[in-house]
């Protein structure tokens, strides 16, 4: 795209509104650029001194183009629209991952707490303080080293703020989307594989006839032979094998150069002697063979402004902020130790070892049983009893079904994950609790509105993508389509509605793209739910076959089996993209994603999307002695005879929330800041423009400026605006006596002398720059001071 270099810019401008000459403007550390009120931010990778109190009282109250363009800018515009106009609004960031987000959010946050309570009311205070407070703590459990970022958000966040009708944070409410949490296959090994399609009569000729698109073509009605079960019994097994050793799980496994989550290494490196001495550790993380590999990594300093060089994550320190930050938050001492047991508990379940006495798996340390059963306040012969046997209903009878060696690993893993992932849901839920808006009467208090946040997941492609990229690129897509839908389409279709002159901008809509993944019956999910409900075994393999069928012609799906057309509408950059990427195996899928393409592996997709935990795992946690352990984990009330329900798979819930945050976010007045990465390597001093470029060209923005170099910065019913402004001319005020609202707002906008500035629709007044609005609010101002001094002058009641 030529437009987007330094000489594109007619005369390179420097002007802190040009997107065009970004490069420029990055050197000089001015990271950021309007585009309407769209905020383009660009990652500085070094501190710089523009956050600070003096910053913050620059853009307080200001309007959005008084000022250079910042964060500060378009949070106060999301304030000032709640309080003036009593409007719900939320502030979007995007951009992939490492892109500043989770920066901007935390920058955003800071702003609008020094913005508030000027009465210093304690309440609030206590509001504010646990809303900043619990970035650290939930970085810390959601967040981790990944090869994209140091500090990579595992987990998707929306938080609503609420405010009184004074404008002051009364509370607030964390949403949290997908932990970063997958399971090995439930079953691995040739036995039990045979063992299990024999007793689902797979074998059997209605089994064989089966129309389900999973079942693998390769399967003839019923005259499969035992030795061709054999075969494919035999490729199962070595596929999910192979599965077993690439599939990620953070928790129990991490991709080469990356890290588990930050909290394990914060808890042994900040934990003091004793506390280790008491959960049983030591400090060496590499002792661990859950976080070992990512023990020795180190992260990449960020180079704040003065050069001296200061590590973007220091585990020791953060951990004592942590705490700090939970005590703040209201957590209780036991509490805060029930949280370290439990990540020390899964730090020797990493360690547990099983071998095979005869055919009867055994722990081969019993030792760290008693450890992990002391720290999670049960017995040990309990825990032993749960990793080592399943509790099966068969009719009436209750068996206890021992487990072969690689189930046991399964299930110690599968616990591993699931007790952190309910650790971390337990402590959102908490923060919800302390911080949700009581007593807060609308009768007497008036509206309470509320400001959105949302820090998500950026876009991933890495050498291996699985099901977690699948989701979070998929959440990628529906927030592009809200901007699409917000920023291009329905802004352009407003125009031609009011019948305004207008040239239509060509924009790559990615609802195609949304539709693959999600539509029912026919996308992606519900191919995947499909397979996932088949009561004969399916492997991954068969559900790429169903993917085949059904999508082969869909020109955003390709796979090895269907031709792959070119249709990208974006250039391919080989360094980002994996077009040039064969498709090397038959287990991977491509998907053109409005970002890039991405293969993924379907590996594991049917385990990850199933997300079965045994259940004698929640029946041990619920029967825990520890209340807090106990509270996390409900369901475990109910005994093997009452658990009959099948649960909503993994991709199903994701996309229910999906819709859901998609609904949230449409009935507010939106703000986005458009996140961009300036290189790969976390450097302050790179700007890679083939990057910057792909960037921006994807997130729309060049489509975003034409629309807004087009069109106009305010549009308002002339109802409305006359309202607001008829005090300004002695046409309208206090009433005019024209035939229509529209001939008074002509009449007012040109005694004032704007009429080159509007075009008038018909219902709406369209004013094109930002300044003509501000002239009308100065003259606005004035007047009321006007009307304010009179009324005091002729002693008339205010
Ligand atoms: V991910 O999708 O969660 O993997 P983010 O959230 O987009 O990603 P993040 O905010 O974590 O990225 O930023 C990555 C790193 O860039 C930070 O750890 C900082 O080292 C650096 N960064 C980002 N924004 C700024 C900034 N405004 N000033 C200085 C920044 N450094
Ligand atoms: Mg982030």
């Amino acid at each position: 795209m030529e437009e987007f270099t330094r000489a594109a810019c007619a005369e390179p401008c420097m002007s802190d509104f040009c997107l065009l000459c970004t490069l420029g403007r990055f050197e000089k550390g001015r990271i950021y650029t309007f585009i309407g009120e769209v905020v383009v931010s660009m990652n500085p990778y070094k501190n710089l001194n523009i956050y600070g109190r003096d910053m913050i009282e620059q853009y307080k109250g200001r309007e959005l183009y008084e000022r250079p363009p910042h964060l500060f800018a378009i949070a106060d515009a999301a304030y000032k629209a709640m309080k003036r106009r009593s409007k719900d609004t939320c502030i979007v960031i995007s951009g992939e991952s490492g892109a500043g987000k989770t920066e901007a959010s935390k920058y955003i946050m800071q702003y609008i707490a020094a913005i508030t309570n000027p009465g210093q009311r304690a309440e609030v205070e206590r509001v504010k303080n646990i809303l900043l407070k619990s970035n650290c703590v939930l970085e810390a459990f959601g967040n981790a080293k990944t090869n994209r970022n140091d500090n990579s958000s595992r987990f998707g966040k929306y938080m609503d703020i609420n405010f009184d009708f004074k404008g002051d944070p009364i509370g607030g409410h964390i949403n949290n989307y997908l932990l970063e949490k997958v399971r090995h296959p439930p079953f691995h090994g040739y036995s039990l594989c045979w063992s299990y399609f024999c007793s689902l009569g797979f074998a059997s000729r209605n089994q064989m006839h089966s129309s389900n698109p999973v079942v693998p073509h390769g399967i003839p009605g019923g005259s499969r032979t035992l030795q061709q079960l054999h075969k494919l019994l035999v490729l199962t097994v070595d596929l999910k094998l192979q599965g077993h050793m690439c599939m990620m799980s953070r928790v129990i496994v991490q991709q080469p150069g990356e890290r588990s989550f930050h909290s394990f290494y914060q808890l042994l490196q900040g934990g003091s002697e004793q506390l280790l001495r008491s959960l049983h550790l030591q400090k060496d993380a590499s002792a661990y063979s859950y976080i070992c590999p990512g023990a020795q990594l180190k992260l990449t300093p960020i180079t704040p402004s003065s050069h001296t060089p200061q590590c973007s994550i220091n585990d020791g320190a953060e951990f004592k902020a942590v705490a700090d930050a939970m005590k703040v938050i209201g957590f209780k001492q036991e509490e805060i130790q029930t949280v370290y047991k439990i990540v020390a508990a899964i730090l020797h379940l990493g360690n547990l070892k099983f071998c095979v006495d005869g055919d009867t798996p055994i722990i081969e340390n019993s030792k760290v049983v008693s450890v992990i059963a002391d720290l999670l306040s049960t017995k040990a012969e309990l825990v032993e009893k749960a990793l080592l046997f399943r509790t099966v209903a068969t009719g009436r009878d209750v068996i206890d079904k021992q487990h072969t060696e690689q189930e046991a690993t399964y299930g110690r893993d599968a616990f591993a994950k699931a007790i952190y992932e309910r650790l971390f849901c337990w402590i959102v839920t908490h923060i919800n609790d302390v911080i949700e808006v009581k007593n807060y009467d609308t009768t007497v208090h008036g509206k309470n509105t509320v400001i959105g946040v949302l820090d998500i997941y950026g876009f991933e492609i890495f050498d291996n993508n699985s099901f977690e990229q699948f989701c979070i690129n998929y959440c990628n897509e529906k927030l592009q389509q809200l901007f699409i839908q917000l920023v291009l389409k329905q802004e352009q279709e407003e125009y031609q509605r009011e019948g305004i002159p207008w040239k239509h901008i060509d924009y790559f809509n990615n609802q195609v793209i949304v539709d693959l993944v999600e539509q029912q019956h026919k996308g992606i999910i519900a191919i995947l739910d499909d397979a996932c409900m088949n009561v004969g075994k399916v492997t991954d393999e068969m559900f790429l076959d169903a993917l085949n069928n059904k999508l082969g012609k869909h020109a955003h799906f390709s796979s090895r089996k269907v031709t792959h057309r070119p249709c990208c509408p974006l250039p391919s950059l080989p360094h980002l993209c994996a077009t040039d990427k064969t498709l090397e195996f038959d287990r991977d899928f491509r998907i053109k994603h409005y970002a890039g393409d991405v293969i993924y592996s379907v590996t594991g997709f049917i385990d990850k999307n199933k997300d079965t935990l045994f259940q004698d795992f929640k029946r041990l946690m619920y029967n825990s002695s520890n209340p807090v352990l106990k509270m996390m984990w409900p369901e475990g009330k109910l005994s093997i005879t009452e658990v009959t329900k099948r649960p909503l798979t993994a991709a199903t819930l994701f996309k229910n929330s999906m819709i859901a945050l998609v609904d949230n976010l449409t009935l507010k007045e939106p703000y986005y800041v458009r996140c961009i990465k300036p290189n790969d390597k976390k450097s302050p001093q790179v700007f890679d423009e083939e990057r910057c470029r792909h960037q921006v060209e994807y997130l729309g923005l060049l489509e975003n400026v034409r629309v807004r170099r087009a069109g106009f910065a305010y549009r308002q019913t002339y109802e409305k605006f006359l309202h607001r402004y008829k005090m300004i001319s002695e046409f309208t005020w206090p009433n005019h006596d024209l035939p229509s609202d529209k001939d008074a707002v002509r009449k007012l906008i040109e005694c004032h002398g704007f009429q080159h500035d509007v075009a008038y629709g018909k219902t709406k007044l369209f004013i094109r720059t930002p300044r003509t609005l501000f002239t009308l609010e100065e003259l606005h101002a004035k007047m009321l001071v006007r009307i304010v001094l009179f009324l005091q002058k002729v002693k008339l009641p205010l």
